[in-house]
């Protein structure tokens, strides 16, 4: 993190709505950062770590248990949004299809999203569906940051390893790599910096408002990676892997 740039300090964030669909997410007033990734990586986990309130979003040990769009409100600022994973192979079809249209929707046509918090697990070696998730973000210009979860569990060599190996496999796809994080929600790891990434992201939204003369709270909808996003939304999505 660069001088001049402070830690996002976090003096409220509320639950605001769980949304079955895009259709009945909220207002796209303020930016969204987002977690994604499969059933169980600790998306649930990680946003309560970050927001410093255990409970906030609800964890459990069961995969597949985070099924609708959760969006809290922080700040009175931006939003964590809470996604459901993919890649977990019990829920029943019906549901699996929905949610996951629900996800995709959501990553390619929010205009309010901001930035993804993209969540592997550093516990394992690469893993197909995640490699074809990160693809497809690439493919859909979802702007996003990859961050490695539960730290705590495996051994430094080992989280090492499996990062080394999976930045090896998604190199070839890009000229400049995503930033790259590890954290674990178990002991605080990785929370300054992933708060440094929200309040930089912040800060160029409010440095594009007053550029264009928009209020600062305002979205950041004009900007180059929204408008590809917008010209996205006409494409037929027959590619999603998850
Ligand atoms: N050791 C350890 N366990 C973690 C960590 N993060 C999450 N967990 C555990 O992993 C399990 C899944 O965590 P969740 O946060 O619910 O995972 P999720 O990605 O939201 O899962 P879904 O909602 O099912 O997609 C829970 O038992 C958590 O306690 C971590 O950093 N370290
Ligand atoms: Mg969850």
């Amino acid at each position: 993190m660069g001088p001049g740039f402070f830690i996002v300090n976090i003096s409220s964030a509320i639950f605001d709505c769980s949304a079955p669909d895009l259709d009945s997410c909220p207002d796209e007033s303020l930016p969204e950062f987002a977690f994604i990734g499969r059933s169980n990586v600790g998306k649930s986990s990680l946003l309560n770590m970050l927001a410093g309130e255990q409970g906030l979003a609800r964890v459990s040990p069961t995969p597949g248990f985070t099924k609708l769009i959760n969006i809290f409100t922080v700040n009175a600022s931006w939003r964590l949004v809470d996604l459901p994973g993919y890649g977990y192979a019990h829920v029943a079809r019906k549901d699996k299809a929905r949610f996951n249209q629900a996800v995709s929707d959501y990553l390619e046509h929010r205009t309010n999203l901001c930035l993804v918090f993209a969540l592997i697990d550093s516990c394992l070696p690469p893993q197909a569906i995640d490699l074809e998730f990160v693809e497809w973000l690439v493919r859909h210009a979802v702007p996003f940051v990859l961050v490695f979860t539960k730290t705590d569990k495996a051994s430094p060599a080992t989280a090492q390893t499996n990062v080394a190996a999976f930045t090896d496999r998604i190199s070839a796809w890009f000229e400049k790599p995503p930033a790259m994080f590890t954290c674990s929600a178990v002991t605080g790891q990785g929370r300054q910096e992933l708060l440094g990434v929200i309040d930089e992201a912040m800060g160029a939204i409010k440095t594009e408002a007053l550029q264009t003369g928009l209020p600062t709270q305002s979205p950041p909808s004009l900007s180059l990676e929204a408008r590809v996003r917008e010209n996205r939304k006409r494409r037929p999505d027959l590619n999603r892997p998850w």
